[in-house]
């Protein structure tokens, strides 16, 4: 076999070696000792004089490409076997130690939310969602809020730039809104419940915020009346804060309900003193709103109500300013 042979040889039998063991038999087969290319190099001490120096090169040639593709595939094959070595063992215990580990949770408003449709659902309420980019039709005009009403002032709102002509849109106001998306496409019996941001240009303060979030209610079913409004305030209101507390209605008034309310609740403290405070709006849904949506008011009534749920939250966990809720400052959020 000549150098020719030899090098195609090696490399035809190197293409096809799969193991660790293929390629340690490889080596000794060419570059053992006892090899082929040891052989090759005993031929320069039986050829003629003036044929040595070019054998020799040539065999050197030969001897330093063997060895690197043999380095390369004896190197190839550790790599795909690290590959498979190195699954991950999911039995493994963490690195991390317990002082280390840090896990969130959701934010109070978020937790909030869950827990009052939870409490909610379990009155029998599902609950609804709506948009927060809104129409006048659905944040105003069907909740009996005529186009004159003060309540409509673009300073009170956050109206949208729009093309000239084109109909006017907000970001809502109240979640009250969701009442006319639900009771348009859906049929009473209806008891829902909305959860959502709304906005409103108001002074940032400890109890105000210009964006925050409400929870709206809303049953509308064949005798439904004021009783049933104040029995689901006062049985939500001890389910959730306690079942101490007392709740109140104060007379008052909403363009979609008649009667109308506030409704407030009763804290008793340790020190034997209590505190009523006003947790949010409520009354009898107004006929027009009923009739607007195509529901006969003869045929059936409903009761709303809308509470803010920062408000609740802050209640709940004797938070004293509503803008830590959402500075997002971990000290005070990993408290929760
Ligand atoms: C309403 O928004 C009515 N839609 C509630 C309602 C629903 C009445 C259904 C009748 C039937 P009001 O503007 O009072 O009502 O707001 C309700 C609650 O939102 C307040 O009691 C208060 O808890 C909260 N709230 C109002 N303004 C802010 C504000 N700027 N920042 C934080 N919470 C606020």
């Amino acid at each position: 076999m000549n150098l020719d042979e030899l090098l195609e040889h090696a490399q035809k039998e190197l293409s096809a070696v799969t193991s660790a063991d293929q390629v340690e038999a490889f080596r000794i087969k060419y570059l053992g000792t006892k090899g082929l290319l040891k052989a090759a190099g005993d031929q320069l001490k039986i050829l003629p004089n003036d044929q040595k120096r070019q054998y020799g090169s040539k065999l050197n040639a030969v001897k330093q490409t063997v060895q690197n593709s043999y380095d390369q595939a004896k190197a190839g094959l550790g790599q795909r076997a690290g590959a498979t070595d190195a699954r991950i063992d999911i039995t493994e215990p963490g690195r991390i130690s317990f002082d280390d580990y840090h896990p969130g949770s959701l934010h109070i408003i978020h937790q909030t939310i869950d827990a009052l449709t939870e409490l909610f659902g379990r009155m029998g309420f599902s609950v609804a969602q709506g948009p927060e980019l809104e129409d006048e039709f659905h944040n105003f005009e069907a909740l009996n809020v005529p186009r004159q009403h003060p309540a409509r002032d673009p300073l009170d709102n956050f109206y949208l730039q729009r093309p000239s002509g084109a109909a006017p849109l907000m970001l809502r106001s109240q979640t009250s809104s969701v009442q006319i998306r639900v009771l348009e496409s859906q049929k009473p019996p209806v008891r829902i419940v909305a959860p959502g941001r709304v906005y409103r240009p108001d002074t940032v303060d400890a109890t105000h915020s210009f964006m925050f979030h409400q929870i709206e209610g809303l049953v509308v079913d064949q005798h439904i009346t004021m009783v049933d409004l104040k029995t689901c305030i006062d049985q939500f209101a001890k389910a959730f804060f306690g079942a101490d507390v007392e709740t109140r209605f104060r007379p008052s008034f909403f363009p979609f309900t008649e009667p109308s309310a506030e409704f407030d609740v009763r804290f008793h403290y340790a020190d034997g003193t209590s505190k009523w405070v006003e947790l949010g709006g409520c009354g009898m849904v107004d006929p027009n709103v009923l009739q607007t949506v195509h529901i006969d008011p003869e045929q059936y009534t409903g009761f709303a109500f809308g509470l803010g749920i920062e408000r609740i939250a802050m209640r709940k966990h004797g938070i004293e300013d509503i803008r830590l809720l959402f500075e997002n400052d971990v000290r005070f959020l990993s408290q929760f």
